[in-house]
């Protein structure tokens, strides 16, 4: 079954444009074309450590020819001139090509992201309907009619801000292409898009169906290549107008940076260390269970993880060996076998990030619970255990900093007004969960969280319809629902005199 699933991906990857030594391509001005200097990387299969395909390395020169095509096509108004409606059809034919294609691209995802073929399978269904939605939202009215003294008609329009560079990170490959590709094509603008240097795969067969679509060419722009090169050359150019960023705090900073020097338009989604409050009165399953899915999903490399634990006095003693116990049972494997609960790492280099996490949690007296070895099985991969650290203090690196990887740290406290402190004491806010049977305690603690996202009895739930992002340093702005299209357009108020005469205000 495992080798099957597996198998079929390696032909999946036959799919995609390559050129004649099998260098897949990227995709510019419609057309799929090689890196300009002919540069390539080898891209890998993290639970396995094999190369899986080579892919072409763009360089700034392709960062500036995509930019100069998604420039071409949006000064021409080949996308922002075309009515809503038409916008509407292709983003609903691509939505429909992809879920005609929904078992490759999860494959394509597990083999290039390692995550088990069930959460990709999320990512999938959740992409496909980030797509739709914002079909939808791209035919609703957008304007205002305001009330404004005198003879005048007030009104605003939302027009689309122009070309859009996005930079999205390894751990959804696809679904944060959906992210940022879906609500800037409704509102009109052209885009170019950068997935991370380790996981372009899906990313390039999204590319081949958005030709097959038939959006025009330069629309979308799918550039290649390392973040310091290709993702500078996109923030620093003038000829961009929005920078969307999804990634780490210190780059998110110097994508801010970059991006003064035109005072581009940005929204940044960054870390996190997000508390999940669980209350003595919390049903104990649902928490326990939500717990280990707020950290172990996606091998805790997503942004909005439930990465600090706070228990409960009274619940402590009960709840926290039932945790470990539970954390020791998950099931750490292949992506393709369909028994793995918990998927590898996304590289050594970042396994080997997480693992000096475990040791300085240890070396400021941190007490392992569980884990922070690596797997006997499989003997390949950068696998991690999940990892359960008790015993920490609020000032410990592992509890200030986002580790981004299946490691927990839980803490003790005795009422609200303490959880509710211990919660807020973090310099990201991203999200929170809170686990209560008390509805005025729900709503309560829901409000004086500094979280941009607030889960009571479940965790990690993502809907289109609402708007993601956080407080404080988890970035800036909002994705995902009408908050999401907003970001992508410009407002203009336009002011028309009905009572048409002179102002009178100078002499005749
Ligand atoms: O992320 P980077 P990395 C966090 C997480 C992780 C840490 C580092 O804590 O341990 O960041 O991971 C592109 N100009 N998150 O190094 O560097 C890069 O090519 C423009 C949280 O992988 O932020 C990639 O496409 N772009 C997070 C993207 O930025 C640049 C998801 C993300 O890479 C650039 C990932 C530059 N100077 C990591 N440098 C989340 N919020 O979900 C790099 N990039």
């Amino acid at each position: 079954m495992q080798g099957h699933a597996a198998s079929r991906a390696t032909a999946d990857l036959g799919l995609l444009a390559r050129d004649t030594d099998g260098v897949l391509q990227m995709y510019v001005d419609g057309r799929f074309v090689p890196a300009a200097d002919g540069q390539v990387r080898a891209v890998y299969n993290p639970a396995t450590g094999e190369a899986v395909a080579r892919v072409a390395e763009g360089g700034p020169e392709d960062a500036r020819r995509a930019v100069r095509a998604a420039r071409r096509a949006f000064d021409e108004g080949r996308w922002s001139g075309a009515a809503a409606y038409d916008r509407a059809a292709l983003l609903l034919r691509l939505a429909d090509l992809m879920e005609r294609d929904a078992d490759r691209l999860t494959r394509l995802e597990t083999l290039n992201n390692g995550k088990p073929l069930r959460e990709a399978e999320l990512d999938v269904a959740d992409a496909v309907r980030c797509f739709r939605y914002y079909a939808g939202v791209c035919m609703q009215p957008h304007g205002q009619v305001l009330t404004v003294p005198g003879p005048t008609e007030t009104y605003t329009v939302r027009e689309p801000v122009g070309v859009c560079g996005q930079i999205i990170p390894w751990n959804f490959p696809l679904l944060m292409a959906a992210w940022k590709l879906a609500p800037a094509l409704a509102a009109g603008n052209t885009c170019v898009l950068k997935p991370s240097e380790l996981t372009p795969v899906t990313a390039l067969r999204l590319a081949q169906l958005m030709d097959e679509a038939g959006f025009p060419a330069g629309v979308v722009n799918i550039v290649l290549g390392p973040g310091d090169t290709v993702g500078q050359t996109l923030t620093e150019s003038a000829e961009v107008d929005l920078i969307a960023f999804t990634g780490g705090t210190a780059t998110g900073r110097r994508v801010m940076q970059a991006a003064s020097v035109n005072v581009k338009k940005l929204s940044l989604e960054l870390g996190g260390k997000s508390p999940n409050i669980v209350f003595a009165d919390a049903d104990f399953e649902t928490a326990v269970d939500h717990a280990l899915l707020g950290i172990f999903f996606g091998a805790g490399q997503v942004c909005a993880a439930g990465s600090r634990l706070l228990v409960q006095s009274p619940l402590y003693d009960r709840f926290v060996p039932e945790l470990v116990e539970r954390a020791k049972r998950i099931r750490i494997g292949d992506g393709f076998d369909p028994d793995t609960e918990m998927g590898p790492l996304i590289s050594e280099a970042h396994r080997g990030r997480v693992e000096a996490y475990v040791d300085a949690g240890r070396a400021e007296g941190a007490v392992l619970a569980y884990g922070g070895e690596r797997p006997g099985s499989p003997a390949r991969g950068y696998f991690l255990q999940p990892t359960v650290m008790l015993d920490v203090r609020s000032e410990m690196r592992v509890v200030r900093e986002e580790i981004f990887g299946p490691v927990l740290v839980v803490q003790r406290f005795d009422d609200e007004e303490e959880a509710i402190g211990m919660a807020n004491d973090s310099p990201y806010g991203l999200a929170a969960g809170v686990f209560t049977q008390d509805v005025a305690r729900a709503h309560r603690v829901a409000r004086r969280l500094r979280a941009g996202i607030v889960w009571v009895n479940t965790y990690h739930p993502a809907y289109v319809e609402a708007p993601w992002g956080g407080y404080k340093q988890s970035g800036i702005g909002r994705e995902l629902g009408t908050h999401g299209f907003e970001e992508y357009t410009e407002v203009k108020q336009v002011n028309i005199q009905l009572d048409v005469q002179p102002s009178g205000f100078y002499r005749r």
